[in-house]
């Protein structure tokens, strides 16, 4: 169960639940992503075409792992490297998703974010999946990140704000495309990650119901 249900509309579509989960909810959840890193261990995604690696280590649990690499943005069953299929999502975070999102269907992709050193994402949409109608649920454990959300074009003004570890931001309806990035994490602003860093989860629909 959450921690706290105190929500900030952001902007239409984006919603934030500020220590949504308590610090023991944090622990427990490290620890239920530390266990299936070790089936499916961090891996560096490359940008398309250019075959650039990502600043940020990636894998996934569930049924579907968003990748990239020269080919493309895609979903997939397996792993990159391990070729097995990627560990069963953590219940808490089904839980989480039913409660936050109320949306009928239920996730398939959990994408594991691990920012380490000077790790950025750059200012992206989440398009690739088929189920736009689905929002997207996203977790923050770990060091402090400065989060740019824009609308739907690269031009838009964005908003930036500050995600802490715990805190769970929902995109959805008019949102659900709009442009956003992580500029930078604060290193050392929470000790919450073995090694230190941050780690994001965000869950998605990805199949049409
Ligand atoms: C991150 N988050 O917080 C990256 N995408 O590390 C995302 O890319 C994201 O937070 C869609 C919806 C919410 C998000
Ligand atoms: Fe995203």
């Amino acid at each position: 169960m959450p921690h706290s249900l105190r929500k900030l509309d952001v902007s239409p579509g984006v919603v934030l639940w500020p220590g949504c989960l308590e610090p023991a909810a944090q622990t427990a959840l490290i620890e239920d992503v530390l266990v299936r890193v070790r089936d499916a261990p961090f891996y560096r995604p490359r940008m398309p075409r250019s075959g650039r690696p990502f600043s940020v280590e990636e894998t996934n649990f569930g049924t579907l792992g968003w990748y990239s690499d020269e080919a493309g943005y895609r979903y997939q069953a397996c792993h990159p490297r391990t070729r097995c299929r990627w560990p069963p999502m953590p219940e808490s975070l089904i839980a989480l998703w039913s409660t936050l999102t109320n949306h009928p269907a239920l996730p398939e992709c959990c994408l594991v974010n691990l920012y380490r050193g000077d790790a950025r994402m750059g200012l992206h949409q989440d398009r690739d999946e088929a189920a736009l109608d689905a929002p997207v649920l996203s977790i923050s454990l770990g060091d402090d990140a400065i989060f740019r959300i824009g609308g739907t074009t690269r031009q838009s003004p964005p908003r930036r704000f500050t995600l802490r570890s715990g805190d769970a931001i929902v995109f959805g309806g008019i949102a659900r495309l709009a442009y956003h990035g992580i500029d930078r994490v604060i290193a050392n602003s929470c000790s919450l990650v073995p090694g230190g860093g941050r780690i994001n989860l965000t869950l998605r629909r990805v199949s049409p119901v």
